[in-house]
């Protein structure tokens, strides 16, 4: 029997880099420039995770009175994720352009044709949580460029389905990036350990239940809600014990919170149109694509409560899109009420 405690076991287990370089030599035909970009958006994690754990020390917390593109106000914290993730992502000729929730238009690094990738991200999820403690987050998407032609906005404008690669990190009670590279490849989650300064392999090929216990929407919009919201929203805490009903009410307020826990435990989580964000109020290329992309790797599944996320045409960089997000039976369910197939 090993007397390696877990601590030691999980210190000599796999790094998020060696998960990713095995990756690579699994696929020949991977260049390398792929793998650096993902070590490279690890390496931005471990900075941004820095600045979140000494926000209340560094006085980052608080507002700088700046508004961004969303027309919210940016927190210094907000800015920091921002400038270092742009930074980070600029460096080593691997990323083309940006995409970020921060900046108006592309942020253009360079048209070099070993440049082979755009990145599109939310910096920093649930800004408005950071000075109450309560889990933020990090969104991203990885695409591969069009052509060799000049990196343009139209790089950005693809379905999700053509993502390279998608991840998220989420700053709780741990910090855990969770990574997937499509389908077949699975999700795999990391946790940091602020002591070695490396994220190990802890949540090996996540799988989402088939159905859940939960459902998450903030009931506070609910006067806003078109009709077939309403009514999934009475069956879901309807009491049919057969059925597993009432499920249980669980809504943080921070996506990657809310979409973490329903990635590992299922059940459902639900932001829909409703009369004051008539499309939506989340955004569809670094927000709903990347956690679209993770569901579908996971056995789950994601729409804009009848169709699909990944097959939706972007047209706009900043888009918004009604989510849902969750285990297949749990999705399926409520776009059979937005489908009025079912009212009860
Ligand atoms: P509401 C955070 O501001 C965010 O963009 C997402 O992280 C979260 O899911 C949503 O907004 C919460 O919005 O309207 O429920 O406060």
């Amino acid at each position: 029997m090993s007397d390696v405690s877990g601590t030691q076991a999980v210190r000599m287990g796999m790094t998020l880099e060696t998960f990713i370089m095995e990756g690579m030599l699994g696929s020949p035909a991977a260049t390398g420039v792929f793998t650096s970009l993902l070590n490279q958006i690890s390496f931005a994690a471990k900075l941004v995770t820095s600045q979140v754990r000494r926000a209340g020390l560094a006085n980052v917390l608080g507002y700088t009175g700046e508004v961004n593109v969303q027309g919210e106000q940016v927190m210094k914290l907000d800015e920091l994720a921002n400038e270092t993730l742009v930074t980070t992502l600029g460096r080593r000729g691997h990323c083309a352009a940006i995409a970020s929730e921060e900046l108006d238009q592309i942020h253009h690094i360079t048209n070099d044709k070993r440049a082979r990738y755009v990145v599109m991200f939310d910096p920093l999820d649930g800004s408005s949580n950071i000075d109450v403690n309560i889990s933020i987050g990090t969104i991203f998407g990885v695409m591969r460029r069009s052509d060799d032609g000049d990196v343009t906005e139209a790089d950005f404008l693809k379905p999700g389905r053509e993502l390279a690669a998608a991840g998220y990190v989420i700053y709780g009670s741990s910090t855990m990036l969770v990574l997937s590279t499509g389908r077949e490849k699975g999700v795999h989650g990391f946790t940091y350990d602020p002591t070695v300064g490396e994220f190990f392999l802890s949540h090996e090929n996540i799988r989402t239940p088939k159905k859940g216990s939960t459902f998450s929407i903030n009931e506070g919009n609910a006067s806003r809600w078109e009709e077939p919201v309403k009514r999934w929203s009475d069956w879901i805490k309807g009491d049919n014990k057969a059925e597993g009903r009432p499920y249980g009410g669980r809504y943080v307020g921070t996506l990657v919170a809310d979409a973490h826990r329903t990635l590992l435990k299922g059940g459902i989580f639900a932001y829909p149109a409703d009369k004051k964000s008539p499309e939506g109020k989340l955004r569809l290329l670094y927000e709903a694509n990347p956690f679209a992309f993770l569901f579908e790797a996971s056995g789950g599944m994601a729409t804009n409560g009848t169709d699909r996320i990944l097959d939706i045409q972007p047209t706009k960089l900043h888009q918004r899109t009604a989510l849902v997000l969750g285990s297949q039976e749990d999705v399926a369910t409520f776009s059979q009420f937005m489908r009025k197939e079912r009212v009860s």
